[in-house]
């Protein structure tokens, strides 16, 4: 049996203490052990800063590359690694920031994985300056009068390219995003988790308090197929809503790949393959 223990790592943490991250690291090894998948069967990629950490503490395959390149790594993985479970992890920095170019053509592409973007609205490891969340007016540590720039809506922009799934959850609410996370790795496609944390240390704006404050989550008449509504939920609501926001059924990448006639993939192994892909679905 697959238990939390089962991805323990014996990598010393450097996180604050308080760090929205340690309620991630906790909801993917819940997720990944209520869904069944063992530390060999998947793989986590990710770039440098705090989030980029996760994957050193905690048991699974990794691949640790350079900032805001989690995405084109994990997409050439994707192609040539059918059976296993593809998980991009990275702060809003470096997927929105240096990696924003990946993170828009992999909406268009819709490879099968699941793309969770820590979102602490600053640039942890380097120590608080503003990111491509950071609001308008915030005091930055490199912005002592104030952030001028307005900043991206990523939920909007996934929106508005047709990302096949697109949700937000709340790291300090463990059941929920456990639940938003298990419907990500479900999914035939992309799916994208704009995963909403505090930076305890770098961020005095959007404290656990103000997520308390400014967070509601979708209610069972939520329909997330009318992508009308979720535009005009993600820009327009003035609190930010939890749940699954959008989704549809553009078929996933590989569903267009002739694999026995791409790479030298037998049948019994596309056979296989294609099994393995749909064992959690
Ligand atoms: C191309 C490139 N630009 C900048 C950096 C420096 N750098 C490393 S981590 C980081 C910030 C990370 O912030 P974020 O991605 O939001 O993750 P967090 O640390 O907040 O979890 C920066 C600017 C780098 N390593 N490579």
């Amino acid at each position: 049996m697959i238990t939390l223990d089962t991805y323990k790592s014996d990598v010393e943490c450097a996180w604050c203490p308080g760090c929205g991250n340690f309620g991630i690291l906790q909801a993917v090894k819940r997720t990944l052990s209520e869904l069944d998948i063992a530390p060999h069967q998947a793989t986590m990629f990710t770039g440098i800063g705090q989030a980029p950490k996760l994957p050193h503490y905690m048991k699974i395959n990794t691949f640790n590359g350079l900032h805001g390149r989690e995405i084109a790594a994990a997409q050439g993985f994707r192609l040539v690694n059918l059976d296993q479970v593809v998980l991009v992890h990275g702060g809003e920095g470096g997927i929105y920031g240096e990696g924003g170019n990946h993170f828009v053509h992999a909406i268009r592409r819709n490879m099968d994985m699941t793309i969770v973007v820590h979102d602490n609205h600053i640039y942890g490891l380097t120590k608080g300056q503003a990111s491509p969340t950071t609001e308008r007016g915030e005091i930055t540590s490199v912005n002592p009068r104030g952030v001028i720039a307005d900043p991206l809506n990523p939920l909007a922009l996934a929106i508005s390219q047709s990302c096949s799934f697109v949700a937000q959850a709340y790291s300090a609410d463990q059941e929920h995003t456990v639940q938003i996370l298990k419907a990500a790795i479900s999914h035939r496609g992309l799916s994208y988790v704009n995963l909403l944390q505090p930076c305890v240390t770098w961020d005095k704006h959007h404290t656990y308090t103000f997520f308390k404050t400014h967070t509601t989550k979708l209610g069972p008449g939520y329909d997330p197929r009318d992508r009308a509504a979720a535009m005009a939920l993600v820009t327009d609501s003035d609190k930010l809503p939890l749940g699954v926001i959008y989704t549809n059924d553009r078929p996933a990448y590989d569903t267009y790949i002739d694999y026995k006639v791409t790479v030298d993939f037998g049948p019994e192994k596309m056979v296989k393959a294609r099994q393995t892909l749909d064992r959690y679905r």
